[in-house]
Parts: structure tokens; sequence; C-alpha cells
């Protein structure tokens, strides 16, 4: 900024009493002249113009009447608009310019502090050329978040919750979140835990707590925020609007997880279903939402349905994608009634996800199903048959894992796939011991059998992972006595179970 423009600057306000300021692009070119009062001005809204690299690409220089430098709210224009930079000058009681206090972002956090002040200057003296300052600044961006990139399209991410329950289980839900993340393919870079008595009802988090966030996602490059409580549209509407961030919540996260796991046709379509139902009321007319709300991670959205689509559309998508799920289980429907000729009796695997029902299917059939530590490894249900060890043989099937909050749409849809359950004689349910929630997870599994009108078949608990805990663990919860404890992957360890089993069975078929 020249002198002469910083002379005429000063005068105007000086004579209007009011603060002035100047948007201005990188070129120079006045993006927009803003008139304040004595005490401040408003900057208005940015959302419109695209970054340039990690910084807005737009300096803001206004004027102060009271002779006071840089202020708190100043501070916080400078964060939430990524500004590339935010001067101040001083107006002199005669009017003209005084100082000029110059502030910026920087890569690296020092003493706790993401920004920098530049030594005041009089306008007259400026030397140093701003172009080449900010193209040295955004170089030093750049380089500090590409060691952290990986290849294209990776969603970098920083985890977000803010929380009203006890800190374990608050951090045990953060966890979760984040190995939903590992199964989802996302980079975690960072987690955020907040725990407050009120949740802000617009944007979740405080102002205060938000800027944190905006400035590691800044430093770290992260281009999404993943909450770990349900957003509601207007939320996530607000917090992107604040941020610049993509903003999705958890729920989101799962239906894209299911989205990209689901192999089989019926699979696919109850996912689709699930989000066309998750995306309907969060729905606007606002386009520019709509594009953000499809979006979920990679952008991997419904199929190539994404940024046209209206709820019309919508709604002609779900009646057709129903009516091929009915035609689909119908089929599953004669599968199943000639296996029931057969008159094999089903034992079912059910429990929360990455329990350990995979793999015991796969030692138990040596089968090679996938099982892996990620949440949703499953999704599609499988069948082996299973001799048992005294000349009976049974069916035995591995469900999808079920999970805490698990979406209604998502629970809605799938229940065609957990109908299969309902032909179980035998509901084996599995527990990852090593977990630390486990109880919390059983519970929850209990719930969404009795949500499924399952709770009346019978079920053994099976204690998994017993190689990873103590022994006194064991002894000290009590668990000999509500089931078995074992290990899937040590076939020894399961004799006992099948044996067990077997006496369930054969008393089951015989009543
Ligand atoms: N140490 C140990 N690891 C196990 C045991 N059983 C399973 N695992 C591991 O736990 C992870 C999850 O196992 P899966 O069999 O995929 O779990 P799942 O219940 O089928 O999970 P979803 O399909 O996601 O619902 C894998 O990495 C397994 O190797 C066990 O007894 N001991
Ligand atoms: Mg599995």
């Amino acid at each position: 900024m020249g002198p002469e423009l910083a002379r005429a600057l000063c005068q105007l306000s000086f004579d209007l009493n009011r603060q002035i300021g100047l948007l201005l692009q990188r070129s120079g070119k006045v993006e927009a002249v803003i008139v304040g009062d004595y005490r401040g001005i408003m900057i208005p809204q940015l959302s419109h113009i695209r970054s340039r690299g990690r910084l807005k690409g737009l300096r803001l220089v206004h004027t102060h009447l009271a002779g006071e430098a840089i202020s708190d709210e100043d501070l916080m224009d400078l964060l939430f608009l990524r500004l590339d930079m935010l001067s101040v000058v001083t107006v002199a009681p005669d009017g003209l310019p005084e100082q000029l206090h110059s502030v910026h972002l920087l890569p690296n956090s020092k003493d706790g502090k993401n920004w920098a002040f530049l030594p005041p200057v009089h306008p007259a003296n400026q030397t140093d050329s701003f172009e080449d300052f900010i193209h040295a600044l955004e170089g030093e961006f750049t380089r500090k978040a590409s060691g952290k990139d990986v290849e294209n399209g990776i969603d970098k991410a920083i985890l977000v919750s803010v929380s009203s329950q006890s800190k374990i289980r608050a951090e045990e839900s953060l966890r979760e979140l984040s190995e939903l993340a590992r199964s989802g393919d996302v980079l975690v870079l960072a987690e955020v835990l907040q725990q407050r008595r009120k949740i802000n009802p617009r944007l979740i988090l405080g102002k205060g707590k938000l800027a944190d966030i905006m400035i590691q996602a800044l430093q770290l490059n992260a281009n999404l925020l993943i909450f770990d409580q349900e957003l509601n549209p207007s939320q996530i509407r607000s917090i992107t609007d604040y941020t610049d961030l993509r903003v999705i919540d958890r729920t989101q996260l799962i239906l894209d997880i299911f989205a990209r796991r689901a192999l089989s046709r019926e699979g696919k379509v109850q996912v689709e279903m699930a989000q066309l139902k998750y995306m309907l009321p969060r729905l606007s007319s606002r386009d520019d939402a709509l594009s953000r709300l499809t979006g979920g991670i990679g952008a991997r959205g419904p199929g190539e349905t994404k940024l046209e689509i209206d709820k019309r559309r919508i709604n002609d998508r779900l009646a057709r994608l129903a009516k091929e799920l009915k035609k689909v289980s119908r089929e599953r429907y004669q599968r199943r009634s000639r296996r029931r000729k057969k008159d094999l009796p089903v034992l079912s695997f059910v429990g929360y996800t990455n329990a350990g029902k995979s793999t015991l299917l796969n030692t138990l059939t040596q089968s090679t199903i996938v099982a892996e530590d990620k949440l949703f490894a499953t999704l599609d249900p499988t069948s082996r048959r299973l001799r048992f060890p005294r000349d009976m043989e049974v069916i035995v099937t591995d469900t999808v894992g079920f999970i805490r909050n698990l979406p209604a749409d998502l629970l809605q849809a799938f229940k065609a796939t957990l109908e299969e359950l309902e032909e179980a004689d035998l509901l084996v349910h599995v527990v990852d011991l090593s977990n630390p929630c486990f109880r919390d997870q059983m519970k929850v599994v209990d719930e969404l059998l009795r949500d499924l009108d399952l709770g009346t078949i019978p079920c053994l608990k099976l204690f998994n992972k017993a190689d990873r805990v103590a022994e006194d663990t064991i002894l000290l919860e009590g668990i000999a006595g509500e089931g078995l404890v074992v290990s899937a992957l040590d076939a020894e360890t399961l004799a006992p179970f099948l044996e067990q089993a077997q006496v369930i069975m054969g008393k089951i078929l015989h009543s």
C-alpha cells in the first residue's frame, strides 16, 4: 500500500469519524471498500471467493481512530477469513497516517500462537514487497503441509467431538470415530475433544475453539472435519460457511464406509437407499449446500447422482431401488427355503463390529472370507457348512457388525439382510473382550437384537480375543459365568464352544 493511498484513507476516515477498510486482492485490485463506525468494521461474507492455495488471497487494510494497534477482533478476522495479512493504519489526531501495524498467519505455531506481528512502520517507510512476502509465506504453508500429503484424493481430516458425556466414554467414542475414519480410508491428522455441558446450537463449538481448529486445519492441510455427533443440516451449513472446510458427521462417515464396502447388488441397493434417505431432509433451496452434503468422503456420493439431483428425482430413484430390493429379497427367500428343505439348523454370529465374527467363521470352517482390523469389514452375509464334533451338520452365517447409534436409515436398509437372522436356531453373540468398553458394546448389540425382534432366539455369548486379555481380568469380570471365553485365532480354544453349541442345537431341534 503506497503512502498516498494511506494518507487518503486516513483523511477520509478522519473526516467521517468512522473506520474505513480496503479488502485488496494480490494484484492490488480492490475487492471491497468497507465503511465501519468509530469502533470497528464488519467484513462482508467472503464465502463466494475461492481460496488461492492455503490463504485467501486477500489482504485487509483498515484504519483505527482511537490509536490502538491490532485488536483481538482483528485477529479473529485474520484467522477466520484466512487473510493473507491484516493491517491497521492508526490515524493521528491531525488525520494523518501514524503507523502501519500488520499481522499474518504462521505455518508453524510459535509459543502457542499461530500468528506473528510485523514491526510497525510508517506507511511512507514501507520497503519490503508485499507480493514477495506473501509468495514466500504461501510457499512455507505448502511445504509444511506437503510432507503430510498422501496421494491425491485421500481425505485428510480433523476429528471433533463435543461431548457432555464422561471423559472415558467421550474418549472411547472418539477412538471409535478414528477407527471408522481409518476404515473409510480417511487420514486422521488431529483429534479435538471438548467437554461442554452446553452445546452451541449453531456451531456446536465455541468460536474460539473453532478458530483453533481452523488454524490446525490450515497448518496440517486438512480438508475435512468429522464430527462425532450427528449434525443437523443447518449446523453443517453454518460450520462449513464458518470454516470453509468440508464438514460431515459420524452418520455420514458410516454411510460412506458402507457405500464403499457393499459388494453384493443387494448391499449396494440398501446402502444407496440409506444415503438418499439421509440426504433428503438435508436438501435446501441452496444448491451449493447440496453439493457439499452429497460429497461425503472423497466425494463419493451415491453413484453419478451428485450435483444436479433434486427431491423429485431422489424419490423416483428411491422407488426404483425399493422395487429392485424386493426382487432381490424374493430371490433370497427362495434360496433360503431351498436350504430349509435340506433341514440344516442355522447358527448365526452376531456382535459389535470388529469383534471377530468373520475370523471365527474362518477358523471353524477353514474358510478365507475377509476378516480384518477394520470396522465393518463384513457387509454381505456369508454362510458356510460346519460339521460338529458328533456327527451333526449346521449352517453358520456371518453378518454385518453392529455399532452404537447405528444410523436409523441404515438399520432400516439392512433389515432385509438381517432378516436372515430370523432363520437362526441359535445366535452366537461374539464379544471383543479386549475392548475396554465391551460391556457398552454388548448392551448395544442386545438392544439392536431386541429392536430387530430377535430377542427370543436362544443366544450364546462368546467372549473373544482372550489372548489379548490378562487372565485375572476374565476372573475379575466374572465372565466365565456368562459365556465361553475363546480366541478365534486359536482353534483349540474353540472346542468347548463347539461342544456346547452342539448340545444346545440338539436340544432346540428336538424340542
Ligand atoms: N488377537 C486376536 N485378534 C483377533 C481375534 N479374533 C479376531 N481378531 C482380529 O480382530 C480383527 C477383526 O476381526 P473380524 O473377524 O474381521 O471381525 P468382525 O466381527 O467380522 O468385524 P466386522 O465384519 O467389521 O463386523 C481382525 O484383525 C482379526 O484378526 C482373537 O481371538 N485374538
Ligand atoms: Mg466380519
